[in-house]
């Protein structure tokens, strides 16, 4: 099929929801030539880009990320904001994710006029694992997209990776998750701005309790924005309860961090890590490429292996090629 250029952009930046979706599947394919395609789309509209709101939803599976989205987005698209939701999807390389449970999940924001929902997979892409989601939020922002919310299960790698995308990070956590925070959440939970117990529905005192062992938490956690105390709420994604306790949780912490300048600055420092991260991917792929390099590699293993080297004598060999 032919493409032209100038017609894709033209549909982009007028909004057109078609084009929009078609310059994302570019940009996510694993084909050379439409990822190329994808990269020109790109940077044909980048003076577009920039003027939204991107808010990134994280936490474990199933503890209500799709549903918390799908009366938040709603509540932006009444607000008469162009709203798009972008559910990172661990499964889908492997499975053919779970598209259809987000679109139904999110069935009242699917309706409305000023929504868009993409899922996005999170592995196997051309040009680094860190680049799509990021790539998919300035298309976005291109078509007129004015909040961004990016859906994010936190679990492994990903869960730091959002961070890097997303100008304000809400942690939904399960009433009663309180003493896991001994083990694996830490990371994510350092670098979430707020936190929000959900579920409040069902069993308000655990809720409370949660919030409460939370609020203690976080005052020990380490957490690097001087500019803003985080908050520790309590929601229903399913009732609605709090929701808009959340919208200004997020507006104050938006406003903070412009008034403080770190809102911009934070963007300028993503740019800086993600090319430093797909530079890194890239350089290790090419030197894979590279026969010469291949064999002088098998030699320093085999070397390793006889306690003829040290790992770090054979990188400094592998640097020479
Ligand atoms: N009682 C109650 N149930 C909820 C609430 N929010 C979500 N649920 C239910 O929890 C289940 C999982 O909700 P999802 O929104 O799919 O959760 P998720 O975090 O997006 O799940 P994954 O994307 O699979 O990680 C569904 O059955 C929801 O109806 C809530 O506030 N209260
Ligand atoms: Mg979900």
């Amino acid at each position: 099929m032919k493409y032209d250029l100038n017609e894709i952009v033209l549909g982009l930046k007028s909004g057109d929801l078609s084009y929009l979706s078609r310059s994302i599947t570019f940009i996510e394919s694993t084909s050379e030539k439409h990822f190329r395609f994808g990269q020109e789309i790109l940077e044909k509209v980048l003076d577009k880009t920039g003027n939204s709101v991107r808010i990134g939803v994280t936490g474990p599976p199933g503890v209500g990320k799709s549903t918390l989205i799908d009366i938040l987005g709603l509540h932006y698209c009444n607000m008469g904001f162009k709203t798009a939701v972008l559910a990172i999807d661990p499964s889908s390389k492997v499975s053919g994710g779970s598209i259809l449970g987000d679109k139904t999940r999110m069935t009242s924001l699917a309706k409305h006029e000023n929504s868009y929902i993409r899922p996005t997979p999170s592995s196997g892409m051309l040009g680094g694992t860190a680049s799509r989601t990021k790539e998919s939020i300035l298309l976005c922002e291109a078509a007129g997209f004015e909040r961004i919310i990016v859906e994010t299960v936190g679990v492994g790698q990903n869960e730091i990776n959002i961070a890097s995308v997303v100008d304000v990070l809400v942690m939904l956590l399960n009433p009663g998750s309180g003493d896991e925070l001994q083990g694996i959440k830490r990371g994510i939970l350092e670098v979430s701005d707020i936190l929000a117990i959900n579920k409040a529905d069902n069993g308000t005192s655990l809720v409370n309790e949660t919030v409460l062992e939370y609020k203690n938490a976080v005052r020990i956690l380490n957490y690097d924005k001087e500019f803003w105390r985080r908050k520790v709420l309590k929601i229903s994604a399913i009732d609605g309860t709090n929701l808009e306790t959340l919208v200004n949780a997020i507006d104050d912490f938006c406003s903070k961090s412009r008034e403080n300048g770190f809102f911009d600055k934070n963007r300028i420092d993503q740019e800086g890590q993600r090319l430093k991260e797909i530079l890194k991917e890239e350089i290790f792929k090419r030197a894979f490429q590279s026969q010469q390099f291949l064999e002088k590699y098998e030699e320093v293993v085999e070397r390793i292996k006889n306690k003829k080297a040290t790992a770090i004598k054979g990188v400094m060999e592998l640097l020479n090629k």
